[in-house]
């Protein structure tokens, strides 16, 4: 029977939190690497162009949130990072929009765009983005226990360490100044499927 497969790109943090859950649930899902920038043929699999995408039998599934949940069906025994989607979502998801602000601040910054005209939006988009991050670090960090949910690592770690490393190779920030999350991220960092995932240097595109 023909394989799931998942199209993902080589820096894309959404791309990795998945890839290391295909990796540790031990699923049976080929992953296909697209080059960066995207073909526009990624448009025909996912209407908004993105990756992570995965493509099973009949579905194709995006955004990131609704590939975790299919790849957690995927299953046949529960095994870490657990996953309760149920309980879990809200958290997940917040973290996933969190990622979706960073993605767009340094997409802004490294396309060389600056203000032209005069600001009639109401705020700077840029340190708005800027304080979503730092205050959804601190909600995170002030709840945590010895994980993001009690005692067992989550998907939501995962989700967390591979946004905070995304930036360290990308778009570096001060994240270290949060030390639960720290601790958290740096323990994730040395598994095996962290390793197995790390993002090769930044190319800058002419
Ligand atoms: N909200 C989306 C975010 C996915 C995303 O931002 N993917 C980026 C790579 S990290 C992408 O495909 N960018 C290509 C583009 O927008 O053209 C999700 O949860 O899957």
């Amino acid at each position: 029977m023909e394989s799931a497969k998942l199209y993902y790109q080589d820096g894309s943090p959404f791309s990795r939190l998945c890839r290391t859950l295909i990796i540790d649930w031990e699923l049976p899902v080929e992953t296909i690497e697209l080059d960066w920038p995207l073909d526009e043929s990624i448009f025909k699999e996912n209407p908004l162009g993105q990756v992570p995408t995965l493509k099973t039998i009949g579905e194709t599934i995006f955004p990131t949130s609704q590939i975790t949940e299919q790849l957690l069906a995927m299953t046949v025994e529960p095994l870490a990072p657990y996953f309760d989607p149920l309980a879990d979502r809200q958290l997940l998801i917040t973290i996933l929009s969190m990622g979706d602000a960073m993605i767009a601040s340094n997409a802004i910054n490294r396309s060389g765009l600056e203000q032209t005209e005069k600001n009639t939006y109401g705020i700077n988009i840029l340190s708005r983005n800027e304080m979503r991050i730092n205050h959804t670090l601190a909600w995170l960090d002030g709840q945590s226990e010895k994980w993001l949910i009690g005692d067992k690592v989550s998907v939501c770690d995962y989700a967390l360490a591979c946004l905070l490393l995304w930036s360290d190779s990308r778009s570096p920030f001060n994240w270290r100044k949060y030390s639960k999350i720290t601790r958290i991220v740096e323990e994730l960092s040395y598994s095996d499927s962290f390793a197995r995932t790390v993002p090769n240097p930044w190319v800058a595109q002419d």
